[in-house]
């Protein structure tokens, strides 16, 4: 299959030589009403109207895939874009092992790959409604553009499952595509998929948080859908990958922000104790123990997203090829584990332990053990950031069955240190480690915009550089 490149002066970007394919490229426009419909009602609040520098998606090659220039949102162009295709594509793993991967859906799976793709497209417009108030207490343009640049490009994710659904799974596909517009985070009767798309994002610290930890999981799978056998899904997540590592980039640098700017303010006030919450708080910061307990949260919930350890739906996608491991074709194995074995913790008699488990049914905990280690990089950081002030604090991330609601722990009460207690105690105790109503009663007063380019409100610390080589006190976005 030969690669081609985007065509940009038209409506739909993209590489899959839309212009050839009326038929396709009508259903796609069709769709495209009701999406900007969706984006004017649900996308960001406030800020439909102001020019913002985004960068937009033109080319799959490495290097010089973006452009940058002044967009107001809903114009941005939100393509269509394969990440250009791997000759002599093998399916990497399961039954079909060495075989060559599908241009097609394999009809015996087709249900199960669909149901896939429509998990992983919900998520992207329910993480923009989850985040659309946002914009309102910015802490400085180039915070809010950030953002902005994030929803954008959550948009266009929709838009790569969006054209699988209708290229490749006919009549029920579209109607998946129409629902995909009509579930709405946080719903009672129309809710989103997965649970922790139904949360609310209700300030700066819990965005940062969320872009770390949950835009992680989204990388996580993505890694492993771009290991499918399936052609299209593979190569859609690998360029969606390119994407994400800004989204998680966001999220590090924000709390690294964060937390450099608490450990700032409390040094030059002489304040040593980072549990006197009110002295800190006296001086415009965020307290280290209220991070804590808002990490706590966000990366508790998000360890909910890669399902339960033991899953006979990872099994079945694994074995029929259609979803891989992290870094599949690295691993050193036979790609089908039909005898191997992997340890996974589980909540037993009221005690945690490790047990093997065959392999297969346990890919979900293999992916989030990938997940775990790969949160510890920014964590390392932002704990120097804290040392290097003098300050005696470590933030940490809490034990993995700590507050889960998914899987093995859902129903035991065990603590950021991996002690299972009662429910008695765990009541006695939450307040310590989840975020109480007096936490989000400081931040939401806390937060009031800054819209001064180069400015940036008393919580968070400058960026060490700007964006595409402008500099900080660029105005990386326009109010009309
Ligand atoms: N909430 O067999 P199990 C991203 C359901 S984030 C509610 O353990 P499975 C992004 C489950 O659906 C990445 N329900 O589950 C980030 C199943 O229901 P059915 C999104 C849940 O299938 C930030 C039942 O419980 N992509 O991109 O092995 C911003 C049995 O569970 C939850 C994907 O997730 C939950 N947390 O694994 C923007 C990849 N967990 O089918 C974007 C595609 C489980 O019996 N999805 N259930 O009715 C998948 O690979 C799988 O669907 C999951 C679940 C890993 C999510
Ligand atoms: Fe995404
Ligand atoms: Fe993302």
């Amino acid at each position: 299959m030969s690669d081609e490149a985007v065509d940009y002066d038209v409506l739909i970007p993209n590489n899959v030589g839309l212009a050839r394919d009326p038929k396709m490229l009508r259903a796609l426009e069709t769709w495209y009403q009701g999406y900007h419909d969706w984006w004017m009602e649900m996308g960001p609040v406030g800020f439909q109207e102001a020019d913002v520098w985004l960068r937009t998606a033109i080319s799959v090659e490495r290097d010089g895939w973006a452009k940058f220039s002044y967009v107001r949102m809903p114009e941005y162009r939100w393509g269509i874009l394969l990440a250009p295709s791997e000759e002599d594509r093998v399916i990497p793993c399961g039954e079909h092992v060495g075989e060559p991967a599908w241009q097609s859906v394999p009809g015996e799976y087709r249900a199960l790959l669909r149901r896939l793709i429509v998990v992983q497209g919900d998520t992207e417009p329910a993480s923009v409604e989850q985040q659309r108030y946002l914009g309102k207490t910015a802490p400085s343009m180039y915070d809010m553009r950030n953002l902005f640049q994030v929803n954008v490009e959550e948009g266009r994710h929709l838009w790569a499952m969006v054209y699988l659904l209708q290229k490749h799974f006919g009549r029920d596909g579209r109607e998946e595509a129409e629902v995909l517009l009509q579930r709405r985070s946080g719903d009672d009767d129309r809710p989103r998929i997965l649970g922790a798309f139904n949360q609310e994002t209700p300030d700066w610290l819990s965005f940062f948080l969320f872009t770390y930890f949950t835009d992680r999981d989204g990388k996580m799978q993505l890694e492993a859908l771009a290991q499918s056998g399936f052609d299209p899904l593979s190569r859609t997540c690998r360029f969606m990958l390119a994407e994400e590592a800004h989204h998680m980039f966001v999220g590090a640098t924000g709390v690294g922000r964060i937390v450099k700017r608490t450990a700032q303010a409390m040094a030059e006030a002489g304040i040593d104790d980072p549990f006197d919450t009110e002295a800190v708080r006296a001086l415009g910061v965020i307290d280290l123990p209220l991070i804590q307990r808002k990490l706590n949260l966000h990366f508790s919930i998000t360890l909910d997203l890669f399902g339960a350890e033991e899953s006979t739906n990872a099994a079945d996608a694994f074995t029929a090829g259609i979803k891989g491991r992290f870094h599949e074709t690295e691993i050193d194995d036979d790609h089908r584990l039909h005898d191997a074995v992997y340890p996974i913790m589980t909540l037993d008699d009221g005690r945690l332990e490790q047990v093997e488990v065959p392999a297969l049914k346990s890919l979900n905990a293999r992916l989030r053990d990938d997940f775990v280690d790969d949160c510890g990089g920014g964590m390392r950081r932002w704990n120097r950031e804290i040392r290097d002030s003098g300050i005696d604090f470590e933030l940490a991330l809490p034990h993995i069955a700590f507050n889960r609601d998914i899987g093995a722990f859902a129903d035991g009460h065990i603590t950021p240190d991996g002690r299972v207690i009662d429910e008695a105690a765990w009541n006695a105790e939450r307040d310590a480690w989840l975020p109480v109503a007096d936490d989000q009663a400081f931040l939401d007063e806390l937060m009031s915009p800054v819209h001064e380019p180069g400015e940036f409100a008393s919580w968070i610390a400058a960026p060490q550089k700007g964006i595409s080589g402008k500099p900080i006190e660029f105005e990386y976005v326009r109010l009309p």
